[in-house]
């Protein structure tokens, strides 16, 4: 375990020494293995020949040290939890150091780790020091090479970093494979995989003629299931090479996938790790949003290459400078091979119902953050999704060539070096001649701001003005804010629903339909002339920044915007201010013991969406779902998020009945019995014939049950099979059709992920009981990520009503399996632990009631960092 002292931004100083070259041999057994690290290290230039070496290291046992050949005796050095001293350094010298590990007992994923009997390796951020003493941070870069041991039956696969340049026969039917990474890289991007693996492979050619081998690996019997994720790598290297210019720099690119796995995926040098869950896939085991999700985390892991591999980050404090670049890089990707506006739109709303929650709540920190006492809990929203909209403002402000001119001169500078977010802000400011001084504040300041916005029309003038006035809630540490730059996107529509031509005051003639407004000040106007009648604006087109928009809009503007806007994200995001509007006034209601119904102008607008036949269905399902409890409970206070739950089902049923006809027209329409296909259209037909289908089962009527019936057995696909088992369940608990679907696919551990989660967050009354039973499941295992996520997170942060259920039965449950998984793994515990970060937003009661086992889960003896950290935060 990691001291409990938090590591401070302010105080990086480089480091003492550095490390040129590192050959590392691995001897694998099937208890044991052996590393053998020889590293050629030299003190760095300005260092005073006194000062000690400091390598990392952790849970690690100590075989030999030598020096320059020499044994080391412990007269030499010292040895503590998460270090080795040696006092007295030549100016350079060969240090080499043999260490033993138990790969097989290692259940935090960290480091050198086995799965299956394969081992794995996880070092981001800090798992290096698992494996040997090193210098485990960002900004100490070296060559490494890798000569892996082991039995040649049992582990006839054997990959590194790099290139492979030999391999051979041994003693005892075991083998060797060495391999070279000309690349100098960090330590975190180190990987190692041994095992039976089986390969699908494929090439790529690049713009300059080289050809490229793209390997998955993955367990025997899953070839079939790595077509997908070939593509997917195939569409990403093009797809770098014709935006940025950028092309891959080894001759092969490897993916594994390993179904023991802390994440998504790991960008290690040439041999990306991946949780099988972005890797598998087959029509008839995964959804449509799962094939989305291979796309998008295949490109993610690839793009990290040069955002985050060749650029890396010079200490852990810089981290969304290789998050928040590669998930703007990898939204654009899936933007351009899919639907943009349903690209944007599903991002935003990702980022709405998680980060601005974390931002609102006792984690909230800024992208780059000041301290921490675990690094692992700063993989956050915040770095990630926010550090991508932090990067698109970026290209808002500066268009698409100007942040490719930002990018360029950011390789030209940086390739091969380890830099900071500042580097990369300078590099945009420099290439576009322009200052971004101000922008600064995006790194350093947490919060969601609010920017709120007045208009007035004078008819006389014909002008249009709007103010707007940006603010941000104190946050913890940081009482007092100052304003941001960002971008604001408008566009200004008459009455035929038309755009208007933006001309503002003092500017010779209109430019164009929408505007990006820049704010810098608290507060600033804006007046625009030559506007011929009221328009109804169309503010933060796009999402332009991540803020809150104030805006007092009419039921009427709502309406006529959903219908009329040629911003589809601003259609979409009408649908939801009118949506969240009415069930914040429902949920009022319902605490005053009142019944309020929607509007007929709601269900009107929503039977529009309905009858149109020129909407894209895509975005006619994402404008029809309502929005999730978790993200209206971020903007009421005291809450009953049982009366919440309810207020939202009372809604979905009065759609249902209201707009019975249309749903059942368009359901039928869409449900025309053709073979499956994942491409756009099919899948965007799919997306709205199921959220009809999720509307009609809430009506009670047979005919209704045989619909849903009929769709579950005659699906061939995953993506309809899954939509209508969903319907059973949240029916009638749909008993048999579960047991059918088991038995179907009991052997298919990411199949039987989706059963455990459709039960997990089912709102039925005993969903607890029955998650409760589901741990003795022989698919289930604590020690698997993947499931702990499938079944215990999904009922805590996606089943309100009973995580929440008044009897705090809920909270003691999660309480149990965060103490009970600190134990196996720090990692996923704290993560689940941040099911309690909201505990200040519900009543009095649950308050009390989620405080005490806050409390007791603080209490714990031998808690991890990692826990401890999520947990005194959220007790602030
Ligand atoms: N860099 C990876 C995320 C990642 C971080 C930590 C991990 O270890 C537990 C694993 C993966 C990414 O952004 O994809
Ligand atoms: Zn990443």
């Amino acid at each position: 375990m990691s001291s409990r002292q938090a590591i401070r931004r302010l105080d990086y100083t480089p480091p003492s020494y550095l490390i040129d070259r590192v050959d590392l041999t691995f001897e694998l057994s099937d208890t044991h293995a052996k590393v053998i690290s020889r590293l050629i290290i030299k003190r760095n230039i300005g260092v005073s020949s006194d000062t000690p070496l400091v390598l990392h290291g952790e849970e690690l046992t100590l075989e030999s040290i030598k020096l320059d050949g020499t044994p080391l005796t412990s007269a030499h050095y010292v040895i503590d939890d998460s270090t080795l001293t040696i006092a007295s350094m030549p100016d350079d010298g060969i240090l080499e150091i043999t260490t033993r590990l138990l790969p097989a007992e290692n259940t935090s994923l960290m480091g050198l780790y086995q799965s299956n009997g394969n081992f794995f390796t996880q070092c981001e951020a800090e798992g290096f020091r698992k494996i040997t003493y090193y210098l485990d941070r960002p900004d100490v870069m070296a060559k490494f090479t890798t000569t892996i041991i082991a039995d040649k039956t049992k582990f006839p696969v054997l990959l590194s970093n790099g290139n492979r340049v030999g391999s051979g026969q041994l003693d005892k039917n075991r083998h060797w494979v060495k391999w070279v990474d000309p690349f100098k890289k960090p330590a975190y991007l180190f990987a190692l995989v041994a095992g039976k693996l089986v390969v699908l492979a494929g090439t790529h050619t690049t713009p300059s003629k080289r050809c490229i081998n793209i390997e998955i690996y993955v367990e025997p019997g899953n070839l079939d299931k790595c077509h997908h994720a070939l593509a997917a790598a195939q569409k990403a290297m093009a797809w770098d090479e014709e935006r940025f210019g950028l092309e891959y720099d080894l001759d092969t690119y490897m993916i594994v996938a390993v179904s023991d796995f802390n994440m998504g995926a790991m960008e290690n040098k040439g041999l990306n790790i991946f949780n099988t869950k972005f890797v598998l896939a087959k029509p008839d085991t995964a959804t449509d949003v799962d094939f989305d999700g291979i796309d998008s985390v295949v490109a993610h892991e690839y793009f990290h290459n040069w955002t985050g591999n060749r650029v890396t980050c010079r200490d852990w404090f810089q981290l969304s400078l290789k998050e928040g670049l590669t998930v703007y890089r990898d939204q654009e990707f899936s933007s351009d091979i899919g639907s943009r506006a349903v690209q944007r739109i599903s991002n935003v709303r990702a980022l709405r119902e998680t980060q601005f929650a974390e931002d609102a709540g006792p984690q909230a920190h800024p992208i780059r953050p000041d301290e921490y006492l675990e690094i692992n809990n700063f993989y956050t929203w915040t770095i990630y999704e926010k550090g991508s909209e932090v990067v698109r403002m970026y290209a808002t402000l500066l268009g698409t060539d100007g942040f490719r001119a930002g990018m360029d001169l950011y390789f030209k500078r940086h390739d091969g070096q380890a830099v900071t977010c500042d580097d990369f802000r300078a590099a945009m400011a420099d290439a576009n001649g322009t200052n971004l001084d101000q922008f600064e504040r995006w790194y350093s300041q947490a919060g969601t701001p609010v920017l709120s916005a007045k208009a007035e029309y004078n008819e006389a003038a014909q002008t249009y003005t709007l103010s707007v006035t940006q603010s941000c809630a104190a946050t913890p540490g940081q009482a007092e804010k100052l304003p941001f730059h960002l971008p604001f996107a408008i566009g200004l529509i008459d009455r035929r629903g038309q755009d208007l031509p933006l001309q503002l005051a003092g500017e010779i003639a209109a430019k164009g339909s929408t505007r990006v407004l820049e704010i810098t000040n608290t507060t600033q106007t804006f007046t625009f002339i030559n506007v011929p009648c009221p328009p109804v604006p169309s503010l933060l087109r796009d999402f332009s920044a991540p803020v809150v928009l104030d805006f007092a809009y009419s039921d009427d503007e709502l309406v006529f915007l959903m219908a009329n806007d040629s911003d589809a994200f601003a259609r979409w995001e009408a649908a939801n201010t009118f949506a969240l509007q009415l069930l914040k006034n429902q949920y009022a209601a319902a605490g005053r013991g009142e019944t309020l119904a929607a509007p007929a102008a709601f269900i009107a607008a929503y039977q529009k969406l309905l009858t149109s036949d020129k909407l894209d269905p895509a975005l006619v399902a994402l404008m029809l779902e309502l929005p999730r409890e978790n993200y209206l409970l971020e903007q009421l206070s005291d809450v009953d998020p049982v009366r919440l739950y309810e207020v939202c089902r009372a809604l979905k049923q009065q759609i249902a009945r209201e707009l019975r006809q249309e749903l059942l027209a368009v359901y039928q329409r869409l449900n025309d019995g053709a073979p499956y296909a994942y491409d756009g259209e099919q899948v965007a037909r799919r997306s709205l014939k199921n959220i009809c289908l999720d509307y009609l089962a809430e009506l009670d009527e047979s005919m209704i049950s045989s619909l849903i019936a009929k769709q579950y057995q005659r699906a061939d696909n995953m993506t309809d099979r899954l939509a209508a088992l969903k319907a059973l369940v949240n029916r009638d608990g749909g008993e048999a059709q579960l047991a059918d679907f088991a038995a179907q696919w009991q052997s298919d551990a990411l199949v039987m992920d989706k059963w455990f989660t459709l039960q997990a967050t089912s709102r039925r009354p005993g969903a607890l009981s029955r998650v409760q039973q589901l741990l003795e499941h022989p698919a289930f295992s604590i020690k698997n990520p993947n499931k702990v996520r499938s079944l215990i997170t999904a009922f805590c942060l996606a089943n309100p009503p009973h995580f929440h259920a008044a009897d705090g039965y809920g909270y003691a449950f999660a309480a149990d399996h965060i103490i009970a998984l600190d134990a196996i793994n720090p990692q996923i515990a704290a993560r689940l632990a941040s099911s309690f970060n909201r505990w200040t937003k519900v009543d009095a009661g649950r308050r009390e009631l989620m405080k005490q086992e806050l409390e007791r889960i603080r209490g714990t003896e031998g808690l991890s960092s990692d826990t401890f950290e999520i947990v005194t935060k959220a007790l602030g």
